[in-house]
């Protein structure tokens, strides 16, 4: 019996062996010799699962024990990468299982490769979310993740003749070993249908919500470890099944394939993750989807509550709920009306305990991204929720009258409710109302925040906002991926640092050590070329990991400007062709990224990209000195391998834009030095770093705005900057397009006639910039220092102080220690 408990929690070699073995035959039902690659991942991943158990149990009985408070993240989308190597990296058994692993005669990191990545999210949002949950664990804060199972995420991204397709992500097609379903605590959530008043027993006035559909909520679990601790959080995940019974079973009377019809329409709920970023689309299944997770995610709060027999009045103090953007804003109406109609609270209490709850963080200045919900849409499938939202709107403006006595546009533009025209709900405004705190995600941004889209409610209650500096995980985002590195920093300074980063400042003091410079400059060099062999393999590309790796990676998006960078690449080359013997440092340019479906302009980016390295990558009058590609499919997995090996992060965006950035963190964390503009993050870093570690350019936010309001005319930049031109000539001629002047006219055009992010007016500045990194790089042990204190000086950008700012100024929480 005692044996049968070591091999589910013992941590050596041989005992791990065994466990995989063990789990291969009684899980996977395989002899060694007969397992395939992925039943290998699978008895791995259990084996790796069952080590985490315990703390799992523990943390669990250890919370319920001290009646903790608990932080819920609720967010439509957690981007959290592949498990196991995280969860080997915080259970401190990497080398042991890799020893393990290899001792059969198996790849390890073949193995670890073969897990399909939980791809449930776009990009930045859904991956601060992901880090966000690995610091909670780590700092021992008791919290939980809410979102949505869906059954498939962010499509995968092929290159079929230079162009984006999208395949289906099929990441559940061979198991999930990390989740757990938990049918017994499903819950119900309804739509449709309408609403009467009546007078209950007690002679009370009531609202009846008389839906019209329902369906069921099933939760899945997964472990969330944190670093080197007992604590494991958990990811809450709702998937949608058919309701138990509705109406159905009189409804469907006899009628089989009605009754089935029901149930694939009910499943459908939960298929798909909406693959726009940054693009507000008022479709129907959307509004669904955050209603269904947000309204499970609440009842499952009220459930823990009443299991611990705890008053309605304590949920303010049980709970603290936070809103990733206004994709869960919903939450404000949901929780009013189960406090108001199911729990019979009075509405000013309600309307306490609603306010104390909830905070909302901002993530986009954008104005096609903030989501309005058309009026008819939402009373369609929300009928109680809009009156709820009536009268919370009826009772805010009268605030706002009070205040600002006769002036009625600022009640109009204040209002949840846009009249101007067709009548849309206002999601950031319900938001804004509903939460004690709200916050921007960089300095720079929150600022903006108050100037800009949230200025009126900044004016009328300016103690509720906050700024919070996004962060990022140094455990998957240094340790797990750049292991050479953390090998080398750690012999230096110990490993406290992957814990408190700021440790990372002691590195300064080897920074002149020319014995650890080359150290330094070693692991970069093996890091590019292991990402190199990547590219040969993938993509039958030779890159030189001598050259000095450009690299540009996030989502396609003209506000980040990928065709900035592009027109950087054909200046350079044009300047080669016009002068073939042009000294420059060799240069590697690499994009990743995928482009929203429907949007054009993105996907015509990658084909001039992807055009471009086609031309440039051919021409032998080049060859050396330029080289270009376009990395398909960047998801977590894919991004490990390319921060470690990059010399310079490109960071671009039009200033005022980009409200925080995270990749430039994992850019620069990874030893990049950074180009970019004045924009989100990079203000912040730059600070850190030090602008004479910083390649910055570009108008910066108040230029901006100037220039765009003395009117912006792209055309005058073209004709008084002969690069420039010629760069965008060599584009419209059809040089990179085999003689095709359509194929980029669309993106010529727009850049030469609108150009609303400012490429043309940046260009010079941007080019200019790209010289000084170029001249930069010849001077290797200068690059090399300032390589090492960007790395150095990053603590502040760990996910951890993240979390410690939100525990301390918006969720009041502690950490409770599990032992
Ligand atoms: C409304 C819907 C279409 C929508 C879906 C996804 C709207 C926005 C998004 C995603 C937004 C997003 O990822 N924003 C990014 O958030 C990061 C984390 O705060 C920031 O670092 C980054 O600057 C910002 O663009």
């Amino acid at each position: 019996q005692i044996q049968v408990e070591e091999d589910r929690i013992g941590l050596s070699p041989e005992i791990l062996r065994r466990a995989f073995l063990d789990n291969l035959f009684y899980i996977q039902g395989k002899p060694l010799a007969l397992a395939t690659k992925n039943d290998f991942y699978i008895a791995l991943a259990y084996t790796v699962r069952d080590r985490m158990l315990h703390c799992w149990n523990s943390t669990a009985s250890t919370y319920t024990a001290r009646g903790s408070r608990t932080v819920c993240y609720l967010s439509a989308e957690f981007l959290m990468g592949p498990h196991l190597g995280n969860n080997l990296i915080n259970l401190g058994i990497y080398d042991q299982m890799k020893q393990a692993i290899e001792g059969l005669d198996l790849d390890f990191e073949e193995l670890i490769a073969q897990e399909e990545e939980p791809g449930l999210g776009n990009g930045g949002l859904g991956r601060l979310a992901a880090c966000y949950l690995d610091s909670l664990a780590t700092l021992e804060i008791p919290s939980m993740g809410y979102g949505i199972r869906y059954e498939f995420g962010i499509f995968d991204q092929e290159i079929r003749d230079g162009w984006q397709v999208e395949i289906t992500d099929k990441w559940l097609r061979y198991g999930n070993p990390w989740e757990l379903p938990r049918p017994e605590w499903a819950v119900e959530i309804k739509f449709g249908g309408y609403t009467e008043p009546f007078t209950d027993d007690q002679g009370r006035y009531r609202v009846r919500w008389i839906p019209a559909w329902s369906v069921k909520g099933v939760p899945y679990d997964t472990p969330i470890l944190g670093y080197q601790v007992n604590t494991a959080n958990t990811l809450r995940l709702w998937k949608a099944e058919a309701p138990e019974s509705f109406d159905f079973e009189a409804f469907n009377q006899g009628n089989y394939y009605r009754a089935v019809q029901e149930k694939v329409a009910s499943e459908n709920l939960t298929k798909v993750l909406y693959p726009n970023d940054e693009k507000f689309e008022g479709k129907q299944l959307r509004l669904q989807q955050q209603f269904f997770f947000v309204s499970c995610s609440l009842q499952d709060m009220f459930h823990i509550l009443e299991r611990q027999q705890l008053p309605l009045e304590a949920f303010p103090q049980k709970f603290t709920v936070q809103l990733n953007d206004t994709h869960p804003a919903i939450a404000v109406a949901e929780l009013m009306r189960l406090l108001v109609d199911k729990y019979l609270v009075e509405w000013d209490k309600a309307w306490d305990i609603t306010q104390q709850t909830l905070a909302y963080t901002n993530h986009t200045l954008l104005p096609e991204a903030l989501e309005k919900w058309a009026l008819d849409l939402f009373a369609g499938l929300l009928p109680r929720h809009l009156e709820i939202i009536y009268e919370i709107n009826a009772r805010f403006l009268d605030r706002v009258r009070l205040k600002f006595v006769g002036d009625a546009e600022r009640t109009a533009r204040m209002s949840l409710i846009d009249e101007q025209g067709a009548r849309y709900i206002r999601m950031a405004h319900l938001a804004c109302v509903g939460s004690h705190a709200i916050n921007g995600v960089a300095a720079l941004h929150s600022e903006l925040l108050k100037q800009t889209v949230l200025k009126d409610f900044y004016e009328f209650f300016p103690e509720k906002f906050s700024n919070k500096t996004n962060g990022v995980t140094p455990r998957r985002w240094i340790a797990l991926s750049n292991p050479s590195m953390t090998k080398l920093i750690t012999s230096k300074i110990g490993s406290g640092w992957i814990k408190h980063l700021d440790q990372l400042r002691q590195l300064e003091s080897f920074v002149g050590d020319i014995e650890f410079q080359r150290q330094w400059r070693e692991s970069k060099r093996s890091n590019k070329q292991s990402l190199a062999a990547l590219v040969k393999n993938r993509l039958d590309i030779t890159i030189d990991p001598d050259s000095l790796f450009d690299v540009q990676s996030k989502r396609i998006h003209e506000y980040k400007r990928q065709h900035l960078n592009a027109l950087h690449i054909v200046t350079l080359y044009d300047s080669i062709k016009q002068n073939p013997t042009l000294e420059i440092t060799p240069r590697t340019f690499i994009f990743g990224g995928k482009a929203a479906p429907g949007y054009y302009m993105a996907k015509l980016m990658i084909k001039l990209i992807t055009a471009i390295a086609e031309v440039v990558n051919g021409d032998p009058d080049v060859r050396d000195r330029i080289k270009v590609v376009f990395i398909p499919d960047y998801n977590v997995t894919n991004s490990q391998p390319v921060y470690p090996a990059a010399d310079l992060s490109e960071q671009i965006s039009t200033a005022g834009l980009e409200a925080s950035g995270t990749g430039n963190m994992k850019f620069a964390m990874n030893g990049a030095l950074t180009i970019g503009t004045l924009d989100g993050a990079n203000v912040e870093i730059r600070e850190e770093v030090g602008a004479e570690n910083f390649f910055l350019f570009g108008l910066i936010t108040e230029e901006v705005a100037a220039l765009k309001e003395q009117g912006y005319n792209p055309w005058d930049y073209y004709h008084s900057n002969d690069a420039l031109k010629a760069a965008i000539d060599l584009i419209a001629s059809g040089h990179f397009s085999h003689g095709d002047r359509d194929l980029f006219k669309p993106l010529v055009d727009k850049l030469l006639h609108h150009d609303p992010f400012l490429l043309l007016a940046d260009y010079a500045s941007y080019i200019e910039c790209q010289t000084k990194v170029d001249q930069a790089y010849r001077d290797t042990q200068h690059w090399t220092r300032m390589s090492i204190l960007n790395a150095a000086r990053m603590g502040k950008f760990s996910s951890d102080r993240s979390i410690r700012d939100y525990c301390k100024e918006i969720w009041k929480v502690q950490p409770i220690e599990v032992l």
